[in-house]
């Protein structure tokens, strides 16, 4: 009787989260039409001469502009670039804030390490190489999208970029950097991390989060997944919606699993059912995010990566939960998104389980209590796991200038995980006071005590 309703409990927590998922893609891909389409109207009955878009481009030919360095806004998980989802802005809006920013598209569900390929050859121009070895153990196509010039092909350690992440994005950015340290493209032997001028992480996802096994991986080893989860639902969705391989819907938002050759033009029938059956694709080989968010996978991930003498690093832990005489409970309820609200809630009482052997030497639940609904706090301020890297908590400004490059600064934020992206007006003042001392640390803050190199000649 008892077992009857932890599975009843199981499934109706497994209705409710993914009725509040799909409800909040709803209405964010609703948002996103309606907003086309009341722009769309606008541009009949007004007729303006010339749009935004080109007017952006052209003060872009100010030679001043052309020798800030770009500041790159790298997304996180379900993110996207500019371009999709119509006008809707990841970052809501953030990147008006300086004439020279970038807003990539990396693919919503990719792996960490797809992201970081995709990254380099969006800014440099080129085809997306993935590399043959980590190809053929994935089973993807070694070459990607074609980029026909790059955003930013002068790219290079004389002109060094700054990167924001968020989420997972941040993560993307560190592994971006070890490629380059360690020469990684094919063609490009002199990389290095000093093309990386500074990484800013908001929420990012370090040392993996204890969501992704409420959602649906296995605490056994970070990797399969649940028979029954939420995962599961949306692994299904997502192989029939690039089976089904509808343009204008790809167009509007792609989780970015093109490599991955799964349209029906591409597969057919069997090959559907061969992606379902969990045979081939990205959900077979590991190859997408969630592996990588996990504890295990992090520590896998972060067992490579280095925290580079030269680089100014700064991070913003975001955190929505509070101690009440020793428990951890949710800070706020109406404070909290409803899309993270029983998470947060869950992750606070987070129980690594007891037949499981613990992800790493000395792992403590309580460790991993406070959150922001889709991350743990302690993951986030800094690279900790396998091995802890130099970080200084910050909590005023002030209190960390001059930077120090080579160092985590660090600033605890109270805030869900989506505060501080597409919805601008749930965040209020903060979200200004965020995004103007990210950019103005990067205009202001942070420069290599270098000669000065010959600004650059117009590349148009
Ligand atoms: C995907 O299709 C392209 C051609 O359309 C092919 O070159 C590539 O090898 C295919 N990749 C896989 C993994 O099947
Ligand atoms: C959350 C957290 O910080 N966990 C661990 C991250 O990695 C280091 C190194 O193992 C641990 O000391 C942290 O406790």
């Amino acid at each position: 009787m008892f077992r009857l309703w932890v599975v009843y409990l199981q499934f109706a927590e497994l209705f409710v989260s993914s009725m509040v998922h799909l409800l909040y893609g709803f209405y964010i891909f609703s948002t996103a039409v309606a907003g086309d389409l009341s722009q769309a109207l606008n541009d009949y009955f007004y007729k303006p001469n010339m749009n935004v878009e080109v007017k952006e481009e052209m003060s872009q030919g100010n030679s001043n502009v052309d020798d800030l360095p770009p500041i790159v806004l790298v997304h996180g998980i379900f993110g996207f670039g500019k371009g999709r989802l119509g006008s809707l802005s990841y970052f809501a809006g953030a990147e008006k804030k300086d004439e020279r920013v970038l807003v990539p598209d990396l693919g919503s569900l990719t792996s960490i390490y797809d992201r970081a390929r995709e990254l380099f050859y969006y800014l440099k121009g080129g085809q997306v190489d993935y590399g043959e070895e980590h190809s053929k153990a994935c089973g993807h196509s070694q070459f990607g999208r074609i980029y026909e010039t790059g955003h930013y092909p002068e790219w290079d350690e004389n002109h060094p970029i700054h990167f924001v992440g968020h989420s997972a994005g941040a993560q993307v950015v560190r592994v971006l950097q070890q490629m380059l340290a360690d020469k990684a493209f094919k063609g490009y032997e002199h990389t290095s991390e000093n093309w990386v001028l500074s990484i800013t992480s908001l929420s990012g996802a370090f040392n993996g989060t204890t969501r992704t096994y409420f959602d649906g991986m296995q605490p056994e080893d970070g990797r399969s997944l649940k028979p029954i989860s939420l995962l599961q639902l949306c692994r299904i969705g997502v192989i029939i919606y690039d089976w089904l391989d509808i343009p204008l819907l790809k167009n509007y938002y792609n989780f970015g699993f093109d490599h991955y050759n799964m349209s029906w033009r591409k597969m057919g029938i069997w090959g559907l059912v061969d992606c379902l059956l969990g045979n081939a694709g990205p959900f077979a080989s590991g190859d997408w995010i969630l592996p990588d968010l996990t504890i295990q996978g992090s520590i896998k991930l972060n067992y490579h990566l280095q925290t580079f003498p030269n680089t100014y690093y700064f991070s913003y832990a975001t955190k929505r939960t509070r101690k009440i005489m020793g428990i951890t409970v949710p800070s706020s309820i109406l404070g909290i998104h409803p899309l993270l609200f029983i998470r947060v809630l869950q992750m606070s009482l987070w129980r690594h389980p007891s037949d499981v052997s613990p992800p790493y030497k000395g792992y403590r639940d309580e460790d991993w209590q406070d959150n922001d609904g889709a991350l743990n706090t302690i993951s986030m301020t800094h690279p900790r796991l396998p091995i802890e890297h130099p970080s200084r908590f910050v909590e005023e400004d002030s209190d960390c200038q001059p930077l120090e490059p080579g160092i985590w600064y660090y600033k605890l934020v109270e805030g869900d995980h989506i505060l501080f992206i597409v919805n601008r007006k749930r965040a209020g003042v903060e979200f200004d006071v965020i995004y103007d001392s990210i950019f103005e640390r990067c205009r202001k803050h942070v420069f290599r005590k270098q000669p000065q190199m010959v600004p650059n000649e117009a590349h148009h």
